[in-house]
Parts: structure tokens; sequence; C-alpha cells
């Protein structure tokens, strides 16, 4: 009857979550197709039309699976169960080690909702996690975002917030490359572009956006922070900066004492002084003014200033936070930018030009500065360096909570305080992702294999793919080989699956319904609500993540906890503050828009009589950051270029990696319209690099590091900064014929294998995924795997 059915949708394969029209006939997705009116509907990418592909794909799971030969043989032997079955075990494996021994020796692992379908289903498996009460959920968080969206709140007490990109002067995209990972980003660009903005990127490769871009600043992997502080020197050093943001908005005027490196207090004056009043200088000779720069004064705070004042204990030197800083910005003069970063002096004063010069700056930072060993101080001085702009929340800037008011149902108040401070790791890095739950893997592989600091006995995975997305494969295999009890849910049977003891299978989010409270490819695009029905029934048995926890919460009487186990319900909790319901969106599948918009000056608005200003402690942008200061770190991100990772001799080349727009991750290897993009892993290599070494295009090469080695084919590319090579993770599917990661190695080109984790960020424990050491050397004869 008629032609296909045409479903209003939207695609959750990646961060761009595009609006999209699902074309279905007799029940089975055909294709999709672009939404124009949709704020993220514009264009699609491979993988999106690749839709179908996944969906069908021969491999699909679909029924539960049970493990019958031991672990480490070669055929796991799995057997299909009941649904029935599988949630009963799994539910008397969960209540079992919870009451025997505690919830947290169960720990989870959830896969990105920025590179995976999860996205629809995040707040409900995140939800019955904390409300099992595990404080450990592997989430890979410190490798991907928690920078760009924690770190920043030592900043901003926000998160970077949305850049204004079609509306902006100057866009800045630093280690982020939406053109191949956020086609909706790319879009907003172009429109930036059109209207006349002026780009700089920050990327050691030649990206088509860099190569685009008014100002390419080529960086050596690894050395970000530098960059900034150069830039940020370059400003303070010449007074091109918001001056007038930076006094009312920023603590740059607070007076911290050179002795404590605290902030000065009323109560370091007298006796019975206020420990919460702090001061700024009212220029040379003023005195102190009580900091409050939001007030009317007659008097002005200055921003540079240091001098002596008269304390309890004495006269103490103190400083402005600003002068501090622009002390810590100093040490990198454009000479020893280059020096540390490769790039030209001419090339970053253009940079700091543009910059200077622009009436708004926007700006995104994403894994290039995320994956580092610095990567929480590379954070600091980028947003240092952003508040000198004035630009943050502004119209053209980067505007933080621009969302409608929708309510968080994920859970964060569902895990007890008890349970939160055994989170893995929280101990040595008490201002990290552990508090949200979030724990590294190597911390899991470690408490499964020492039992320190408790045994963690049992995992169950919501997709990832640890062996492949993380490091420290040897000591993965060796932590899944000896878990008590593993569980897997996913489209597949991944690498890592193949250790568990039970998988469930899931339904792709085309097979599913999914909530989207706004996208946030723009500030239009985060008032855009909408419900996507499953398009085509589940293959087989599969069902959602949502699903999947509902029916384990039931196994173990949590249902109270989970809305009654009635999603419609936790969905109308969602949307509660918005007058929206789950009824009215059924009714509107492209989409219903929450009227108003995203505030501009936020912290300018009154609340309580005062203007709002920032979540921070001293409640404004804090260029200094005495939180850091009291939990061990520095307070202002100077860096001692001891601190990045030293050269290792016998492994002279920088290794990082990039994403490519075929692939998520350790996904789609199997898409037969994708794998014809990308047929094999490469590693890109600057010409200079690969002469020295008699290699040519294509050639297989091997990349070997400290930790391990890694075959890849060599792609020749002109412009990379020389001295540094770039390789995609994720494969673990094997190649054609001839190639050296066949099935009998299919890990062969696993390049996280090779990546150690012995350094890593302090505070928030990333790796350097952007920036080890390894030598490549061409393939001798038949390419076949040590
Ligand atoms: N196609 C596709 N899209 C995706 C994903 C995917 O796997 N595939 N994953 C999604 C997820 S989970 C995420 S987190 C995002 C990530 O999105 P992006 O951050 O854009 O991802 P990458 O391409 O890994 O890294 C961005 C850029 O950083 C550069 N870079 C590498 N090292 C350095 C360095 O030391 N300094 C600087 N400044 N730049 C460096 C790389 O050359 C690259 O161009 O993408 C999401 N979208
Ligand atoms: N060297 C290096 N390593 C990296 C990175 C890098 O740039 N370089 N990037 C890092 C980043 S940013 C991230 S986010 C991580 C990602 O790491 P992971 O989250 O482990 O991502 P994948 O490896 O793609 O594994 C995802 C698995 O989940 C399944 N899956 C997809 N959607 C769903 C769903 O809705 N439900 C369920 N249950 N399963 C699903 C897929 O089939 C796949 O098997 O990798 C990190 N690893
Ligand atoms: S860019 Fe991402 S969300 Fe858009 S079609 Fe491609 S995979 Fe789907
Ligand atoms: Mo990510």
């Amino acid at each position: 009857m008629g032609g296909p059915q045409k479903i209003p949708a939207f695609c959750t394969q990646c961060r761009s979550r595009c609006g999209c029209i699902a074309v279905v006939e007799d029940g089975r997705l055909r294709g999709i197709e672009p939404l124009p009116d949709h704020p993220t509907g514009q264009a699609l990418c491979p993988k999106g039309r690749a839709a179908p592909e996944l969906v069908y794909h021969p491999e699909r799971v679909t029924t539960p699976l049970r493990r019958t030969r031991p672990k480490g043989a070669a055929d796991p032997g799995w057997t299909p169960i009941s649904w029935d079955e599988a949630l009963t075990e799994i539910a008397a494996r969960l209540s079992r080690i919870r009451e025997v021994h505690g919830a947290e020796q169960v720990a989870f692992s959830v896969t990105t909702p920025s590179g995976s379908h999860i996205s629809d289903s995040i707040s409900w498996v995140e939800r019955f996690i904390r409300a099992y009460g595990s404080p450990n959920t592997i989430y890979g968080t410190e490798i991907c975002n928690w920078h760009k969206d924690y770190a920043s709140r030592f900043t901003y007490g926000h998160d970077v917030g949305t850049p204004d990109f079609a509306n902006t002067d100057c866009i800045v995209l630093w280690g982020n490359n939406p053109a191949a990972t956020w086609l909706a980003r790319q879009v907003e660009i172009q429109k930036g572009l059109k209207n006349g903005a002026r780009m700089i990127v920050i990327d050691p490769r030649p990206t088509a956006l860099a190569k685009r871009a008014s100002q390419w600043l080529r960086v050596r992997p690894g050395t970000d922070q530098a960059v900034a502080l150069g830039l940020a020197n370059l400003l303070i050093s010449s007074g091109r900066f918001d001056r007038a943001f930076a006094g009312t908005w920023t603590n740059a005027s607070l007076l911290v004492r050179s002795d404590t490196g605290h902030f000065l207090r009323q109560s370091d004056l007298r006796a019975d002084g206020r420990s919460d009043v702090l001061f700024s200088q009212a220029g040379e000779g003023g005195g102190l003014l009580p900091f409050d720069a939001t007030s009317e004064g007659s008097a002005t705070p200055v921003l540079r200033w240091s001098g002596t004042v008269e304390t309890l204990s004495g006269p103490v030197l103190c400083h402005t936070a600003l002068e501090l800083f622009a002390g810590e910005a100093a040490e990198f003069p454009p000479e020893r930018v280059a020096e540390v970063s490769g790039i030209e002096p001419g090339d970053l004063a253009k940079a700091a030009d543009i910059i200077a010069g622009a009436k708004s700056v926007a700006y995104y930072a994403w894994n290039g500065v995320g994956q580092s060993v610095t990567a929480t101080q590379t954070d600091r001085a980028i947003s240092n360096l952003y508040a000198l702009t004035g630009s943050y929340g502004r119209k053209g800037g980067n505007v933080p909570g621009g969302a409608a008011p929708f309510v968080d149902i994920s859970g964060q108040d569902l895990l007890s305080s008890e349970q939160r401070d055994k989170a893995l790791g929280l101990a040595e890095r008490p201002l990290g992702p552990g508090l949200q739950g979030w724990v590294t893997a190597r911390d899991v592989y470690k408490a499964v294999l020492t039992k320190a600091p408790y045994p963690v006995r049992m995992l169950m995975s919501f997709g990832t793919n640890l062996l492949v997305s993380q490091p420290d494969t040897e000591t993965a295999r060796q932590a899944l080989s000896a878990l008590e009890f593993h569980v897997h849910a996913d489209f597949f049977v991944n690498a890592t699956a193949r250790y568990a003891d039970i998988i469930l299978p899931v339904a792709t989010s085309w097979e599913r319904e999914g909530l989207r409270t706004g996208f946030d490819g723009s500030l239009e695009g985060l008032r855009h609500v909408q419900l996507r029905p499953p398009v085509v029934a589940p293959v087989g048995e599969a069902r959602s993540d949502t699903d999947i926890v509902m029916g384990l919460a039931a196994g173990l009487g949590l249902g109270e906890r989970m809305f009654d186990l009635d999603a419609d319900r936790g969905h109308n909790a969602v949307l509660a503050k918005t007058g929206l319901t789950v009824e009215m969106l059924r009714g509107s599948p492209a989409g219903i828009v929450v009227e108003g918009a995203a505030q501009l000056d936020a912290q300018a608005a009154p609340h309580d009589g005062r203007p709002r200003g920032y979540p921070t402690p001293t409640g404004k942008i804090e260029i200094y950051s005495e939180r850091l200061l009291l939990a061990g770190y520095r307070p202002l991100p100077g860096l001692d270029v001891k601190d990045l990772l030293p050269v290792d001799a016998n492994y002279p080349l920088r290794l990082g990696s990039a994403k490519s727009v075929a692939y998520c991750h350790s996904q789609h290897r199997n898409i037969d319209s994708l794998r014809r993009l990308v047929p094999d892993p490469v590693v890109e290599i600057s010409p200079e690099d690969a002469a020295a070494r008699s290699i040519v295009q294509r050639d297989w090469v091997r990349i070997r590091t400290r930790s391990g080695d890694v075959v890849a084919r060599a792609a020749i590319v002109p412009g990379l900064a020389p001295g540094a090579v770039f390789g995609q993770h994720g494969w673990w599917v094997d190649g054609g014929d001839g190639t050296p990661y066949d099935r009998s190695h299919p890990l062969a080109a696993n390049l996280n294998g090779a990546i150690g984790t012995d350094r890593a960020d302090p505070v928030s424990g990333s790796i350097p995924l952007r920036c080890s050491w390894c030598e490549i050397e061409k393939m001798a004869g038949e390419p076949r795997p040590a």
C-alpha cells in the first residue's frame, strides 16, 4: 500500500545527532535522508547513511547468549538463552555481590554518547547504576569530554558552553576537527565563515579546516599549553584584552598572598575579620578594596599590582591574580613558544592579532587537547586566555547553559556520599571524574587483579570495547579473564565482549525510542526537543538499553527509584519545567521548539539582589584557582616543560591519533560501504619523516613504542608537522588477504596496544593518547605480525 513511509527522526551515531527522515518500506529501514528544517538536518555523513547496513548486519546479536566454554577457549561456545534466564541471573549476581561485598565491587562500563547510540538511554543507564549503588563506571570521560565539560569549571564554574559559531567574529578550533567529527557544527562554522568570521585552527595536522583558516597554528602534539600561555602573554603584555570584563567578571584583580598562595582575607588583617571577605587594590597608594567588582563603586580595582600589605602576622607581599598569571605567561615569549611547540613567532603573533582585533571569539577545544598528561592545566590555560577576550557568555561567544530547563534524571542524587567516596582513583584524584562516579579502566583492572583498594568482581558493560578503545590491552585481558562475572550488552560481539559470560542483544536507535532534549550544534538547536519513535521493529530479540536496565531494576526491587519502570513517566519528569509532555512530542514527530532563547550575559542577571556571577568559589571566572591549590595542584596554569612527556631517544617520533569520518572509535569496520572508504588502518607521516625511513605511500609499516607495536599503512601527508605521526585507534576486525592484521591477528592493528599509561594527568587521569613516543619502520617482505 503506497510507497515508503517517511518518518522524522534523528541519527544518534555521533555527537552531531543529525535530524533526518527515516525511509521505511515493508517494515524495513531503507535509508535516511536530510531533514532541512531541523536544526541539525542539513546534511548527513556516510556513517548515518549506512544505517540499514548496521541494522540488518548479519553479525548482529539477536538473542541473549551464554558462554559454555571456559574463558580463554578459542570458541566461547555461545548458546542462546532466554531474556528471562539472562536477566534473572544477572539480577541475582548483582544482588548477591551488593549484599555480601558492597555495590562498589561491581564495575560498569558505558560507551560514549558522543560516538554511539547510547545517548538515547544514557540517563537511564546511569540512573540505574547509581540506584544500584556503584560508584565505578568506566566512561572514558577523562580521555573524551571531561576537560571541556568539567575542568573548565575550575575557571568558568560552567562547561565550555555552546560556541555561537554562526554569529562570531572569530572561530577558534583547538584540537577539534568538526569536519570529521561533528557535521552540524561544521555547518555552523560554514555559516560563520560566510558571515565574515576569521578562523584560527590549532592542530598538528593540515585538516580541511586548517587549510581554510586565517591562521593555522601547526602545534607539536602535546604542547598546547605553551601555545595558550604564549597567546595570553601577547595579549596581556600589550594590554589587548577586555579590561572591563576582566575587572568585573573575573578574579583578575583579586589579591593573592605570596607566602601561602591563598587569597588575602579580612581575617588576615584583623582578629574579628571575616574569612569570606577578599580584597582587590585601588591602585598605587589607593589602599585595599573589598573584592566585589560587580558593585558600582567609585574606585575601580587595578588588574595588575604587586605590593606589601600589613597583616596580623606582619607585612606580606601580595599580587593580583592577573599579575601572577601574566608572570606565568611571560615565561612563554614567542621564541620560547616556537622552541616548545614548533609554531613560528610570526604565526603566533598573527593569531594573537586576530583574537585581539575580534569583536567576539567562539571556540571549541576537544580531544586534541584532552588526551594528554597536562590536559587539565592546558584547559585552564585556554580558558584563562578565553576569559581575557570577554566573550564568554556573550553573543558570538561561548554561551553556557543555553538549553531549555530540562531536568536531569541521571540520578546523581541517588548515589550516597558513602558510596561516592569509594570511587576507584578518587583518593588519588579528589577533584577528578571520580566525583561523578566515573573511573578509569586501568583503575578497575588494578582492582580486579590486585584486589586493592578492594576487589572488583563483576563488570557489566553497556557497549564499550575496552580492549581496543583503551590502552593497557594486556592488563585488560588479564583482568577480564579474572572477573567472577562479566556481562556485555551490544549490537555485536566485539573484541572485549568475547570475554563475557553473558551477552545481551541491544536494539540500535532505529529500533527504539529516543528523547533528545536539545541539539547542541548551535544555540538555537538547544531549544529543539524531539522524541524519536522506533522507526522499525527490533531485529531478533534485541532490546533497548533502557529496557535492559528496567528489567534489571525490576529484578532488584529498584522500580521505585526508576520512575516505577515507566519510561514515559521519567521522560515527563525531564520535560516537566518546559510545559511539554511525551504525548505532545509524539504528536509532533519532527520535534518542538521550546520558547525562549539562550540567556546571554547570564552572569549579570540579578539573583537575590546581586548579579548572579558564576558558580565558582569567588563567584567570578577564576584566573587564579584557590580550589585547585587547596587540593595540591597549581592554582595557575603555568607550565614547567619538564611536565611534558620527555623525548625518548629510542622513539623519536610523537605518536598521536585522530578520527576519520568513516568510523566511530572501534565500530563500523564491518560495514562494507564504510570499509570501502577506509579499508585499512593508516598512519599519517610527513614526507620528511617518511623519506628518512625509505617509506613510500601505502607501505605497511610497524609503529613501535616502549609499550608494544602495531601495524598500519603509511599515508604520507604534505604539511603534517614533522616529527609527529598520527594513527587511528579502533581496529580489531581482521583485514583482507595479505594484510598484517588478518584473522589470526586482528588486534595487530590495535593502536592502543602500543600506548602506555605510566604517566597521567594528575587531576583527571587523562593519558597521552595524543603524544606518546614511537619509531616507525617499513615492514620487510611479507607483512606478517611479529
Ligand atoms: N567520525 C567520527 N565522529 C566522532 C567520533 C568518531 O569516533 N568518529 N567520536 C565522537 C567522540 S566520542 C568525540 S570525543 C569527538 C571528538 O572530536 P574531535 O576532538 O574533533 O576528535 P579528533 O579527530 O580525535 O581530534 C581533533 C583534532 O585534534 C588534533 N590533534 C591531535 N593531537 C593534537 C595536539 O596535541 N594538539 C592539538 N591542538 N590538536 C591535536 C587532530 O589532528 C584532530 O584533527 O568526536 C565525536 N564524533
Ligand atoms: N588512541 C585513542 N584511543 C581512544 C581515542 C582516541 O582518540 N585515540 N578516543 C577515545 C574516546 S574520545 C572515546 S569516547 C572512547 C570510546 O570508547 P568506547 O566507548 O569503548 O567506544 P567503541 O570502541 O566504539 O565501542 C562502542 C561499543 O558499543 C556498541 N554500541 C554502540 N551503540 C550502543 C548502544 O546504544 N548501546 C550499547 N549497549 N552498545 C552500543 C558498539 O557496537 C561498540 O561495540 O575511545 C577513546 N579511545
Ligand atoms: S554526522 Fe553523526 S549524527 Fe550525523 S549522520 Fe553522520 S553519524 Fe549520524
Ligand atoms: Mo569521546
